[in-house]
């Protein structure tokens, strides 16, 4: 057996993974946030983060209130019920607390004086863009994909009015009413006059299709999306599978544009909830591996919500390579599964895949929510290189760094748009370098 790495050698190189994982930017692929160029639309602050669905669904398993008296309440005290149910009365616990309480304490704010009024008043004081530009600083992300609904009626009317974009926010075309729901959306197409009508004929699908390019041009969409319930099915004859065989793949295709599915979300499970009242179930992954082997010309993204479609996924992504996976989304951005998610990716992908996204619908969520991945994604990757370090392989710095930048953005900007390539990626890394305070 060749000599094994000395224990301060392996030290080294761990030390230097940890440093890789905190210290490089990452490129945040799928976000609700928006660029402060939306105004009201871009949330921050306490009484957001406390509003946020994912503490809603939670506060509702305390709270002693009927469900229609939580939704008469103002914002403000919404957030207070959910303070007093989730964080006073009880310890906060989950990983939506959690990460209320990482994100107060990053800023600087003393949680264990439990002062809500004070730390409300912190926030009352900060400019929208300049509180930007400081939270994408201090979580060290470097650019942040949006999801653009032109079937918004808040959003639409800013892209058609036109605005100064923010360098760090790109942009992704969401399209869900027009898959899951043609027969209402037609009427809307029909209405901004695009020549359609609810019955797919050739017409309507050239209808569609300039809508798409329409909508693509408008908010330079680095990719199109759309969620897809768990009972998805492809091959088949549902307008959803029809509309993207016909309009929306040949569409992505034209404009070498990766379509994004996330499969498994079961819509208004409980209304009474409102937005915190989706759920999930387990997606057909042979139907994705159908659609994909269906369309090589294609590129394909995929998140699944379902813990148990993780495992198939990435056996298909092993067949495809028009398929990259991303993320641990909603109820899997849990630590526990990210840790379980993560290290079962790269052991069968190795670095070809995005471990994670924020999802984030609160500009400040962005701090916990990279801060709790980063920290796992930094120990599994430390696990991973130790078995290397095991048979005598010693990554050397530049390798490190390589890796880390390939799953912090670097794969992803490269399976997006693959002619850029290399050159995309480390443009996108090295204008990040250059935005660091002190680099030479
Ligand atoms: O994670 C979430 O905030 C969900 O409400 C969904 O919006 C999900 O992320 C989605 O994009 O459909
Ligand atoms: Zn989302």
């Amino acid at each position: 057996m060749v000599e094994v790495i000395s224990s301060e050698r392996s030290e080294a190189v761990l030390a230097q993974v940890r440093q890789a994982v905190k210290q490089t930017p990452v490129y945040d692929v799928h976000t609700h946030l928006y660029d402060p160029a939306f105004g009201d639309l871009l949330l921050y602050g306490i009484d957001d983060l406390l509003v946020y669905h994912y503490l809603v669904a939670e506060g509702f398993r305390q709270f002693d209130l009927p469900y229609e008296q939580f939704w008469s309440l103002s914002k403000e005290q919404q957030a207070d019920a959910i303070w007093d149910a989730l964080f006073i009365k009880n310890s906060p616990i989950s990983e939506s607390c959690r990460g209320v309480l990482t994100t107060l304490n990053l800023l600087g704010l003393d949680v264990k004086k439990r002062d809500l009024k004070n730390v409300r008043k912190w926030f009352a004081d900060w400019d929208k863009a300049d509180y930007t530009n400081h939270i994408m600083e201090k979580a060290n992300v470097g650019s942040i994909c949006m999801t653009n609904s032109p079937f918004d009626d808040l959003e639409r009317p800013v892209w058609e009015q036109g605005f100064d974009r923010h360098h760090g926010f790109t942009s992704a075309l969401r399209i869900d009413p027009l898959l899951l729901d043609w027969q209402r959306t037609s009427e809307s197409l029909a209405q901004w006059e695009y020549d359609v009508t609810p019955e797919l004929s050739d017409k309507t699908i050239a209808g569609i299709r300039h809508f798409l390019e329409d909508w693509t041009r408008k908010i330079n969409g680095k990719y199109l999306m759309v969620s897809l319930p768990p009972d998805f099915c492809y091959p088949g004859d549902s307008e959803c599978a029809r509309i993207m065989e016909s309009a929306v793949l040949p569409h992505c295709r034209d404009h070498g544009l990766p379509f994004a599915m996330m499969p498994g979300v079961k819509r208004g499970v409980n209304p009474l909830l409102k937005m915190a009242g989706d759920g999930v179930s387990k997606a057909c992954v042979t139907s994705f591996s159908h659609l994909i082997s269906a369309h090589p010309d294609n590129n394909f993204l995929i998140t699944a919500l379902s813990r148990e479609n993780q495992y198939e996924l990435c056996v298909a992504a092993r067949k495809f390579r028009n398929l990259h996976i991303f993320g641990c989304w909603w109820f899997t951005n849990i630590p526990y599964l990210i840790n379980e998610i993560t290290s079962m990716r790269l052991e069968l992908l190795g670095l070809s895949f995005t471990p994670q996204h924020s999802d984030a619908r609160v500009l400040d969520q962005i701090l916990y929510k990279w801060s709790h991945s980063r920290e796992i994604i930094a120990d599994v990757l430390c696990d991973k290189y130790t078995d290397l370090m095991k048979t005598g392989w010693e990554p050397t710095p530049n390798e490190v760094q390589r890796d880390v930048e390939s799953l912090f953005g670097g794969a992803f900007i490269k399976f997006c748009e693959p002619n850029a390539g290399e050159s995309a990626t480390a443009q996108f890394f090295r204008r990040q370098q250059e935005a660091v305070p002190g680099h030479a």
